[in-house]
C-alpha cells in the first residue's frame, strides 16, 4: 500500500464539515434585511456605479457586470470563438487567434486587471491572460472589444499574469508551469535543475496602447503562481509567488508540499529595465503570434515574431530576491501604500505579511540564508512584517478597502475575513456559498480602492439557484463592506467560472464609450462608404459582394450567376450611423457564425454553395419595424452554368 500524507486530503475532509448545511440556514434570505434588497436595487433606467469586468475561467471571455445590481451587460469573446459576435469565425477577427500552434478557438480566461496612472485606474483597457496557450489580451473599454492579443513563448499555463504596474508601463506574464526552454525532447524526470520559469514583461505603448515584450526573466524551475506590483514606495518591484520550490514533475499534491517554506520572488523590474536598455540580456530564437486588430480597416493581422530578449536573474546582482513564505502560497497581494506584500499559503495556518521596508532594510544589510540557483534568499524574521494567526482554512486571495483593511478568501472555511493591516487583528468574517476563490474591491489593486463592496467568486453554488442538470451556475457574491461589519446584499450568477474580476467606477469609464464608428474613416480593404460602389466582382472561381446594409434592406438583395463549388465572400458594411443600430446577416448553410455589425463597420463571411437553388439570406439582429424585410436572395447554378453575374435592388 502507497503511504503518504496527503495535506489537501486533511483539508478536503475539513471543508465538507464546513460547508455542511448548518452553513446553509444562514445564509438562507430569511437573514437579510430588507435594506439589503435596497442596496443593489438600481431602478429601471438607472445606472450602476461600478463596471466589475469578471472572467469567464474556461469560457476564455471577459463579463461586464454592473454593481450593485448584478446586471450581465455584455460578455466580451477575448480567447474563445463566440458565435454571437461572429469572434474568430468572420474573416476579420479569425487572425486574433492566431497562435504559433495555429488556430487556437478556445482559452482559460482568469485575471483581468485595469490599466493605470498614477496607481489610479484610469479605464482606458483590462488586460487578461490566457492560461492554457499562453497569450494576454487588451480590451480596448472605448469599444469594449479585445484589440490585441500577444502569445508568451517560453511560457505554460500562464497564470501569474496580467497584473499591471503604476502607470502601465508593463503588463505582466509568469509562467504557472516550468518547462524546457527552450523547449525539446527530454526526459520528465529530468526536471530538476533543467525546467526553467519564464517572467515575461510586455511593456505598454503610452500613447497607442502597444504591446511588445521587452524581456523574459528566466528563473528557477518552480511554479509561479500570482503576482502582483509594488506601487507607491514599491513601485518598480513585481512579486510573485512561487509553489513547487521542490520542483517536482510528478504527484505535485504531495511532492510540492514537502518545504515548509516556498518564496515570493522579488523583481526590480526597473534595475532590469535598466539594464537592458543598455544592451543586456541575450536575444533568443523564438516563434509567437502578435496580433492586433486595427479600428479603421476592422480588420485584424497575425505577425509572427522570431525573437525574444532573455535575462538571466544572476546576471543582474540586486535585481532578485527570494523571501521565504509558508506553504505554498498562492495569492500575491500588495496593499495600497505599498508596504505590505501579502502571501497566502494554502496549507499554512497563518498569513503572513511581508515588509517592503524591511526587505530593502535585509537586502541592504546583504543578510542572506543561502541563495538557490545564486538568486538570494532573505531571512525569513527579516522580511517579515506579522502573521494574522489563524484567520481561516485554506486562504487564496486578499484586497483592500484603502482604509487600513485587508480582506482575504478562504477556500476551505468557505469564508472572506476582514483584518487590519499593522495590527493583523481579525475584526470580522462572513461565509460565502460556497467555496470562494478571489475576491474584488473595486480598484482593490491600486492606490486607490474605490471601497464600498467587496464582491466574493464562489467555486461552488450547489442550493443557491434552481437546479439545472449536474453543473449548476457559478456565482458572485455582493457585500456591503462600507461599515466596520461586512453585510451580504446580493448572490448572481456568472458565466464561465469566475477567477476575478476588476473594478471601477462607470462615470471613468462610460463617458469615453463609442457610439457608432465613422462611416467616413472605414479603411477596410473590402468596405463601402457609399451605395455607389455596391457590387459583385468574380475573380475566377472567388467572388466578392461588396454589399450594404441599412435599414431595413440590404444592397444588392438579388445576385445572380454564382456557381457550385465558387468561394463566396460577403463583405458586409453597416451603413447606418446611428447609436445602437447594428445589423445582422447570415446565409443558409453557411458552415460560419452570423455577422453582427456595428453602424460604420464592415465585416465579412464566407459561403461555399454546395447545391444549385435560390438561397436567402436575411437580417439576424431585430433592428426596425421591418426587420423582417430585410432579406434577399442568392441564384446558384450548377458550376458548368454561364449565367453572367448580376445583382440588383428594387428591380
Ligand atoms: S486563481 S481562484 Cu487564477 Cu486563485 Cu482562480
Ligand atoms: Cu437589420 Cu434586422
Amino acid at each position: 500500500m502507497r503511504k503518504f500524507k496527503n495535506p489537501m486530503l486533511v483539508l478536503f475532509g475539513l471543508a465538507l464539515v464546513f460547508t455542511s448545511c448548518g452553513d446553509q440556514k444562514k445564509g438562507n434570505s430569511g437573514a437579510l434585511t430588507s435594506n439589503a434588497a435596497e442596496k443593489v436595487y438600481v431602478a429601471p433606467g438607472e445606472h450602476d456605479e461600478f463596471y466589475a469586468f469578471v472572467s469567464g475561467g474556461f469560457s476564455g471571455q471577459l463579463s461586464v457586470y454592473g454593481l450593485p445590481s448584478g446586471r450581465l451587460f455584455k460578455v466580451i469573446p477575448v480567447f474563445s470563438q463566440d458565435a454571437e459576435k461572429a469572434w474568430g469565425y468572420n474573416e476579420e477577427t479569425k487572425p486574433m487567434l492566431n497562435t504559433s500552434f495555429g488556430f487556437v478557438p478556445w482559452d482559460d480566461s482568469h485575471h483581468p486587471d485595469i490599466s493605470q496612472t498614477n496607481g489610479e485606474l484610469d479605464g482606458r483597457y483590462v488586460f487578461i491572460n490566457g492560461n492554457n496557450t499562453p497569450r494576454i489580451a487588451k480590451i480596448d473599454l472605448t469599444v469594449f472589444e479585445t484589440t490585441e492579443i500577444i502569445e508568451i513563448p517560453n511560457s505554460a499555463g500562464n497564470h501569474s499574469s496580467s497584473f499591471v504596474t503604476e502607470n502601465t508601463e508593463y503588463v505582466v506574464a509568469g509562467t504557472r508551469f516550468s518547462v524546457p526552454v527552450p523547449q525539446r525532447d527530454m526526459p520528465i524526470n529530468e526536471y530538476k535543475g533543467n525546467f526553467k520559469g519564464a517572467l515575461t514583461f510586455i511593456s505598454v505603448d503610452p500613447e497607442d496602447g502597444g504591446m511588445d515584450i521587452k524581456f523574459q526573466l528566466m528563473m528557477p524551475g518552480f511554479d509561479y503562481d500570482l503576482s502582483h506590483p509594488g506601487r507607491g514606495k514599491s513601485h518598480g518591484w513585481f512579486f510573485f509567488t512561487t509553489y513547487n520550490s521542490e520542483e517536482a514533475s510528478t504527484l505535485l499534491e504531495v511532492n510540492a508540499s514537502q518545504n515548509d517554506k516556498d518564496f515570493i520572488a522579488a523583481v526590480n523590474w526597473k534595475k532590469i529595465e535598466e539594464y537592458v536598455n543598455n544592451g543586456g540580456g541575450t536575444k533568443m530564437p523564438s516563434n509567437y503570434a502578435h496580433n492586433v486588430y486595427n479600428e479603421e480597416t476592422h480588420t485584424a493581422t497575425s505577425t509572427m515574431e522570431k525573437e525574444v530578449l532573455v535575462v538571466n536573474p544572476t546576471d543582474v546582482p540586486g535585481a532578485v530576491f527570494f523571501l521565504p513564505t509558508p506553504k505554498s502560497p498562492h495569492g500575491c497581494d500588495v496593499d495600497p501604500s505599498g508596504e505590505y506584500i501579502v502571501g497566502n499559503g494554502k496549507l499554512s495556518a497563518d498569513l503572513t505579511v511581508h515588509s517592503f521596508t524591511k526587505m530593502l532594510e535585509a537586502i541592504e544589510g546583504k543578510k542572506y540564508d543561502g541563495d538557490a540557483y545564486g538568486i538570494p534568499i532573505l531571512k525569513f524574521e527579516d522580511v517579515l512584517a506579522g502573521t494574522v494567526s489563524q484567520p481561516g482554512l485554506g486562504p487564496l486571495h486578499t484586497e483592500f478597502d484603502g482604509q487600513g483593511n485587508a480582506y482575504t478568501t478562504f477556500f476551505i472555511s468557505s469564508e472572506v475575513v476582514k483584518w487590519k493591516l499593522g495590527t493583523w487583528e481579525v475584526v470580522d468574517r462572513q461565509p460565502c456559498f460556497y467555496s470562494v476563490g478571489h475576491l474584488m474591491i473595486p480598484g482593490g489593486n491600486s492606490r486607490k480602492p474605490f471601497g464600498k463592496y467587496v464582491l466574493a467568486m464562489n467555486k461552488i453554488t450547489k442550493d443557491r439557484y434552481l437546479p439545472t442538470g449536474p453543473e449548476v451556475t457559478q456565482s458572485a457574491q455582493l457585500y456591503d463592506i462600507s461599515g466596520e461589519k461586512m453585510e451580504l446584499l446580493l448572490d448572481f450568477p456568472t458565466v464561465g467560472e469566475p477567477h476575478y474580476a476588476a473594478g471601477i467606477a462607470a462615470d471613468i469609464v462610460k463617458e469615453r464609450s463609442k457610439k457608432i464608428f465613422d462611416l467616413k474613416e472605414n479603411k477596410h480593404e473590402y468596405g463601402i462608404t457609399s451605395d455607389a460602389d455596391v457590387r459583385v466582382e468574380r475573380n475566377g472561381m472567388e467572388v466578392h459582394i461588396y454589399m450594404s446594409m441599412i435599414r431595413s434592406h440590404f444592397n444588392p438583395d438579388n445576385i445572380e450567376g454564382i456557381k457550385v463549388g465558387d468561394k463566396v465572400y460577403f463583405h458586409v458594411t453597416n451603413m447606418e450611423q446611428d447609436y445602437d443600430v447594428p445589423h445582422g446577416v447570415s446565409i443558409i448553410g453557411a458552415n460560419t457564425s452570423e455577422l453582427l455589425i456595428m453602424p460604420g463597420q464592415t465585416e465579412t463571411f464566407v459561403w461555399e454553395p454546395k447545391q444549385p437553388g435560390v438561397w436567402p439570406f436575411y437580417c439576424t439582429d431585430f433592428c426596425s419595424a421591418l426587420h423582417q424585410e430585410m432579406q434577399g436572395y442568392v441564384r446558384v447554378s450548377p458550376a458548368s452554368s454561364n449565367i453572367d453575374l448580376s445583382w440588383s435592388l428594387g428591380e
